[in-house]
């Protein structure tokens, strides 16, 4: 990039669409006036195929009768990850296929009403999945953590019993080469120590392989003509917002539709009319990251009406898409949010906790946001794959800026950059942008973590995937997050912003803290040097068991862990002021992985326990993030703690 040009990802002109090869939308299901919602998260039976080779299931046809008639059943939560529920390891660490089934009754005029369009959706099923409704093979889809759905009605709205529905759901857990993240299954076959088929599933990243139905499902109507997917982009020209707005209808071709925007107190303040066009917000309030500014956070509806003629009629739908407006671009040493300089001050996290797993769960959602104000962190990565959108939505009405990653994780071995590897990494960064481009907190893309970044294979995949990335979306920087040296990275010269992971004195040096300073600075200084792009501290940390204390600091203990960051802190206090524009803790809470020697019950990195209870580390990282938060935020009023009554810095 030449010195000082600012690659601006505002959309200050006519729209730039995005340019998704995938069939259809994902708009997140609201209800409206049109739409309506009938969720079948609680119980479902479920059994795992424990058969050698995984595929009973299958050849006995489990999908044709209610599962119960071909064998005993378990009682399994939805959402939730189906490891850590019973009291069978076997279930535990099950590699293969499992079956999950609900049955449901469909309200009447679902079933009667030929202008109404029924639609299965699945929050998320990791990895594989199949679905059948009352044993029609319905739908397919590959990748954990995006939703995918179908349209049922065909198989609702015929026969006298069709309001009785069985919803059936196979799962494969198997991460392949070729999967995202990918992995192999090795067979063990000295049968001096293995019993004869024995295998493992190798996954090559640092957290517990959940599987099963961890997010909802739910069932939601829309007429038969009906929005199906609404693409928003926002800029700033001179006080006036810019709202881009492109529409997709499907259906019919004959249809109107009436687009109107309202401010937070339902106001009408712009409309337009057709399937694109450009809104424009005079004095507008801008969504502003939360203690950047006096009113952060502040959300637009955009309210979209269709009206049809259908051969059954007329047919309206409604949508209301929540709208930021705001900008985002990139300079060679700073990052920008409406103009002005932006730091990360904050957190990675996973979705993880208890005996849930990844399973989502509103009070834990509730009780993060609280503990993320509570710290001042102002953003976070979605270490290491796409969270639910009701997290997303969470970090939009508050105002925490969201680093979105992909399931990129885990790119470790030569054989994972192959070209069926890239088409798939490909279509998932379709379906991440599909899903998550209209949430204003999200300001870049990650399609990636620690890929094996220094390899010439690897060079070329990751300069597809993030070419891919920006073609889909040209309003947003792009990223992958490394551990490669400086000299050896092949992605980076694609990126827009560097994220650096490190862990000095901790995988490197243990136990000599006074090495940080020396080696961080050369981290940076090197990166900086070669690429001149700004840099985020995208993970730093240490692993501490709750309660370990000893001074002078050793490994391990509480009074390590805060030294440990008070190093680095000393380094990116230096740099901040120039071309780091970030820092993100490694990690959040502490969360579970595979067993393995270097792990207690899981990663300990946690500046919180699992049960989110603050570590000494918690404290210090407050005082750290509400201090930033003072200095760089762009109104006269101190930023106050939300969650306690003495602010630490009033
Ligand atoms: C980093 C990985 C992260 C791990 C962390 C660690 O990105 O997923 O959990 O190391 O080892 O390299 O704690």
């Amino acid at each position: 990039m030449a010195p000082g040009l600012a690659v601006a990802w505002a959309v200050l002109g006519p729209l730039l669409g995005c340019a998704l090869a995938l069939q259809g939308g994902m708009l997140y299901p609201r209800e409206s006036p049109s739409r309506e919602r009938k969720e079948l998260d609680g119980l479902w039976s479920f059994r795992a195929d424990f058969s050698d080779n995984r595929r009973r299931g299958f050849e006995e046809q489990w999908y044709r009768r209610p599962l119960r008639e071909s064998g005993p059943t378990l009682d399994m939560p939805v959402p939730s990850s189906f490891n850590d529920i019973s009291q069978d390891w076997r279930l535990r660490h099950f590699v293969g296929w499992v079956w999950y089934e609900r049955e449901v009754i469909l309200p009447e005029r679902w079933t009667q009403d030929l202008s109404t369009r029924v639609v299965l959706r699945i929050g998320s099923a990791h990895a594989y999945a199949i679905v059948w409704v009352n044993g029609v093979d319905t739908l397919e889809h590959e990748g954990g953590y995006l939703p995918f759905e179908a349209d049922i009605s065909n198989l609702v709205q015929v026969g006298p019993l069709s309001s009785q529905l069985r919803i059936t759901i196979a799962i494969n857990n198997t991460l392949t080469p070729t999967t995202l993240p990918p992995g192999t299954i090795q067979y063990l076959t000295d049968t001096s120590k293995y019993p004869k088929g024995y295998f493992v599933q190798n996954t090559y990243f640092d957290f517990f392989n959940y599987a099963g139905l961890q997010r909802s499902v739910l069932l939601y109507t829309t007429p038969t003509t009906y929005i199906d997917d609404i693409t928003v982009t926002t800029g700033v020209e001179h006080d006036s917002g810019l709202v881009n707005y492109q529409i997709s209808v499907k259906g019919s071709n004959l249809f109107e539709l009436e687009v109107r925007l309202l401010d937070a107190e339902n106001k009408l303040v712009a409309n337009g009319s057709g399937t694109q066009g450009q809104l424009k917000v005079p004095g507008a309030s801008l969504w502003w990251p939360y203690l950047m500014h006096e009113r952060p956070a502040y959300l637009y509806s955009l309210e979209v009406r269709l009206t049809a003629q259908t051969s059954l009629g007329p047919v309206s739908d409604f949508y209301t898409l929540p709208v930021g407006i705001r900008t985002v671009a990139v300079t060679e040493s700073q990052f920008l949010i409406n103009g002005k300089p932006f730091y990360f001050h904050g957190v990675n996290k996973h979705e993880d906790a208890d005996i849930r797993g990844k399973g989502f769960d509103w009070p834990l959602l509730v009780k993060d946001f609280n503990l993320l104000r509570w710290l001042g962190a102002n953003a976070f990565r979605t270490s290491h794959y796409p969270y639910a959108e009701e997290v997303l939505q969470m970090c939009d009405r508050y105002g925490i800026v969201v680093i979105d990653e992909c399931p990129g994780v885990g790119l470790a071995l030569p054989q994972f950059f192959n070209n069926v590897s890239l088409q798939n990494h490909m279509r998932v960064m379709e379906e991440v942008v599909r899903r998550d481009k209209n949430h204003p907190a999200v300001v870049m893309w990650s399609v990636a973590n620690e890929p094996a970044s220094q390899l010439e294979s690897a060079g070329y995949y990751l300069k597809m995937v993030i070419a891919h990335t920006k073609a889909l979306d040209p309003s947003r920087p792009v990223t992958f997050v490394t551990n490669s040296n400086y000299a050896a990275d092949k992605g980076a010269p694609y990126v827009d912003v560097i994220c650096l992971n490190s862990y000095y004195s901790w995988y490197h040096d243990y136990g000599h803290l006074e090495l940080i300073q020396q080696q961080l600075t050369t981290q940076f200084e090197s990166w900086y040097k070669t690429y001149q792009k700004p840099i985020i501290q995208s993970e730093y940390g240490a692993e501490t068991i709750v309660g370990f204390h000893q001074d002078p600091p050793l490994m391990f203990t509480e009074e390590y862990q805060k030294s440990l960051l008070e190093q680095y802190h000393v380094v990116l206090d230096q740099k901040r002021r120039k071309y780091v524009v970030g820092e993100l803790i490694w990690n959040f809470a502490d969360f579970m992985t595979e067993q393995s020697p270097t792990r207690v019950l899981g990663n300990k990195k946690g500046i919180f326990t699992r049960q989110r209870q603050p570590k000494s580390a918690a404290f210090l990282l407050r005082e750290r993030y509400w201090k930033i938060a003072n200095e760089t935020r762009y109104s006269h009023s101190v930023a106050k703690s939300q969650c306690l009554e003495n602010s630490l810095f009033a």
